[in-house]
């Protein structure tokens, strides 16, 4: 066969191809090892005159290029002809599929919004290690060695130095240490206390502690400031009251109550019909705390207060068992 027509047989056949296969063997008859052109060019070897033999070799490569052509172009039109079809089958008014998106796990949530509430009073949020030493959780704190305080923290002790943090407190030790006064710092973090799970307590559990220090702080700027964060975190319409209390490291200090968020102050199962619920402690710093850390006892003044936020959670939800956060079971943590 000669050249022209071969180049109308393969612009013919070109024309019928519709899918793959065809192109597939449309490939192998003219391209493949032993395809037509394949074997045109290996004529070519057998041919004596020279001149003759350089004309026949453009035609074919002509033949082969025009192959080429064809075929990139047949390649083209049913890549698209294939995505037309998809396009086709898809239907654009079907609904979403109902992606799970994650969320913060509500003690997270509520830490936040403890954190939230301090930032915008103007405090500063600080951290520290969990492990610490024994002068930075009991001895800087005004809880002398074989003081009975002691033994409200029930401690995961590592050597006779060194312990898993039994509250934040340290870590205000460590930025007064570091700062001058005046401050305004939270500290919110992990603690630990050796204590058998129940359903209010657990081995490791969340504060918030907070103080702040400066000269002329007064017990009236500590109510004030705490009497907003009740408002702030369980409603407007909720009053706070303070009850004398004791702490190694405040004096005065205080319990901090706020009205049952649960029936408003009436009296209700969840405060024992007292119509108060427990969610804070406080003082004002010892004199014996400033001078652990070297600041002059006459010269500055400050609060402090403390709270756990597993506590602050399960009230603020109506939530009567702790371990329910520690469980990871979705049908619980997707409700916040
Ligand atoms: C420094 C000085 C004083 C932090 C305070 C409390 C009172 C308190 C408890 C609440 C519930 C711990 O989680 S809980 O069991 N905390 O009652 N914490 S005053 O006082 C400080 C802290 C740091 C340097």
């Amino acid at each position: 066969m000669d050249i022209s027509t071969l180049k109308e047989q393969l612009r013919n056949e070109a024309e019928q191809i519709n899918n793959e296969i065809d192109l597939k063997n449309f490939a192998s008859k003219y391209r493949g090892n032993n395809g037509i052109i394949s074997k045109l060019f290996q004529e070519l070897k057998n041919l004596k005159n020279k001149e003759e033999k350089k004309q026949k070799g453009k035609e074919i490569n002509d033949l082969k290029q025009y192959f080429e052509e064809l075929y990139t172009e047949k390649e083209k039109f049913l890549i698209e002809k294939i995505k037309q079809e998809e396009l086709k089958n898809i239907d654009v008014t079907f609904p979403a599929y109902n992606i799970k998106k994650g969320k913060l796990h509500p003690l997270t949530q509520v830490m936040e919004e403890i954190k939230s509430i301090f930032l915008r009073m103007g405090f500063s949020i600080a951290e520290g290690p969990d492990i610490e030493t024994d002068y930075y959780n009991f001895e800087a704190l005004n809880f002398p060695i074989d003081h009975p305080a002691r033994d409200m923290h029930d401690t995961f002790k590592i050597d006779d130095k060194n312990l898993l943090r039994t509250h934040t407190s340290p870590i205000q030790v460590r930025v007064m240490e570091k700062q001058k006064p005046p401050l305004k710092i939270i500290a919110p973090g992990r603690v630990f206390r050796r204590d058998a799970v129940d359903a209010s307590h657990s081995p490791v559990f969340h504060q918030v502690e907070g103080f702040m220090v400066d000269k002329n702080i007064r017990f009236s700027d500590l109510k004030g400031v705490l009497d907003l964060f009740t408002k702030e975190i369980f409603g407007k319409d909720l009053k706070t009251r303070f009850r004398p209390s004791f702490f190694p490291f405040t004096e005065p200090s205080a319990e901090v109550d706020v009205q049952c968020v649960n029936c408003m102050g009436k009296g209700c199962p969840v405060c024992k019909q007292t119509g108060w619920l427990e969610i804070l402690g406080a003082g004002m710093i010892h004199p014996n705390v400033f001078r652990a850390v070297k600041y002059d006892p006459e010269k500055w003044t400050g609060f402090a207060f403390g709270m756990g936020v597993e506590r602050i959670a399960m009230l603020k939800y109506g939530i009567d068992d702790l371990r329910l956060f520690y469980e990871n079971d979705l049908r619980f943590l997707d409700q916040f």
